[in-house]
């Protein structure tokens, strides 16, 4: 084990969000004490997130925090969705360094590898293509992030590591639908034309594309093996190996959920990148496997909606 948490202080940064909440779950097995900044703390503000690390001294430091959202969020405000993003990975990055953070995980996301890489999509394919335009943003704050773990581990010889999570998804999940990740979109979709007696839900794009999706409690405890077993250059994929089509994916849901309608695909909509799934070798070499299915996931994202929302 290169970085043992007992006795750690470890910051968890987006403690609000899904990850973040899933971490802290995670987190609370091992004994160590998890911090969270309070909401007054805006990480996009060099000098606010400089005084948070002064005042906390972290010893590890999780970034979980990121602006966040699905296909249309995406495409529709990118200013945000790269500005953010830089801004948050930079500031926690650089303070992380002046306070001499032994260790620092920093998450990206699948969307960094070029549109067309060869799938299950390695972590030798960054930078080897274009990017996806509905994500081009996003991604490119994100391989920007990974850039400054590899950066600061090479100048200032910094513990920083990088791992890059496939579509994730589970309790805590974002339910708008207009700024939402498809599973998240699909259960609330199907759950109110259920409550409605509605015959249809509709589905955005052709139904074809291929995503692979990951249970958030799965990446938490990946998260927490990288932590204390990685110390490299090379950002490391988080897969499921779990591949679905989105109508396959549709009609999945409609099924654990008991309705009995059909799906309409509205195909104004984007697709996006045709294919996605990662080849998690590496990680899996080193000793970490997935634990939780496609439907046991999503029976539990299920009641994550319901407990939260009827
Ligand atoms: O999950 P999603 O928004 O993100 O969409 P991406 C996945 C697929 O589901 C796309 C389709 O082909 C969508 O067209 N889809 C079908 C829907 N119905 C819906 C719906 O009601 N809502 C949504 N949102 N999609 C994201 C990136 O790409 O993946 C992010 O935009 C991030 O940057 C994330 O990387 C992991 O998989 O296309």
């Amino acid at each position: 084990m290169i970085f043992p948490l007992s006795g750690r202080r470890i910051y968890v940064a987006g403690d609000r969000g899904m990850v973040g909440q899933a971490l802290i779950r995670r987190l609370a097995r091992e004994d160590c004490q998890i911090l969270t900044a309070p909401r007054s703390i805006d990480l996009r503000e060099q000098a606010s997130v400089r005084g948070w690390f002064a005042d906390n001294a972290p010893e590890a430091v999780i970034i979980a925090a990121a602006r966040v959202g699905g296909i249309k969020a995406n495409d529709s405000r990118p200013a945000e969705f790269l500005y953010d993003n830089l801004m948050i990975e930079a500031n926690l990055i650089e303070a992380a360094r002046q306070q001499q953070c032994a260790k620092l995980l920093f998450l990206g996301s699948s969307c960094i590898y070029p549109r067309m890489a060869p799938q299950p999509i390695a972590e030798e394919s960054l930078m080897t293509g274009p990017l996806e335009p509905t994500n081009q943003w996003y991604a490119a704050a994100k391989i920007a992030g990974i850039m400054l773990c590899q950066a600061y581990r090479r100048q200032y010889g910094c513990d920083f590591i990088s791992a890059m999570p496939t579509n994730l998804y589970g309790p805590g999940d974002n339910y708008d639908l207009d700024g939402s990740h498809v599973i998240p979109a699909l259960i609330r979709k199907t759950a109110a034309a259920q409550a409605a007696g509605d015959e249809t839900v509709v589905v955005w794009g052709t139904g074809k594309p291929l995503r692979e999706f990951m249970h958030v409690d799965d990446l938490a405890d990946a998260c927490v093996f990288l932590l204390r077993n990685y110390s490299d250059e090379s950002h490391v994929n988080v897969g499921s190996g779990q591949e679905i089509s989105i109508a396959d994916l549709a009609a999945l849901i409609a099924g654990i959920a008991g309705f009995g309608g059909r799906m309409e695909f509205d195909t104004t909509k984007p697709d996006g990148t045709p294919r996605k799934i990662m080849d998690g070798t590496r990680l899996q070499a080193m000793g970490w496997m997935p634990s939780i299915s496609l439907r046991d996931g999503l029976i539990d994202a299920l009641r994550d909606y319901r407990a939260r929302f009827e």
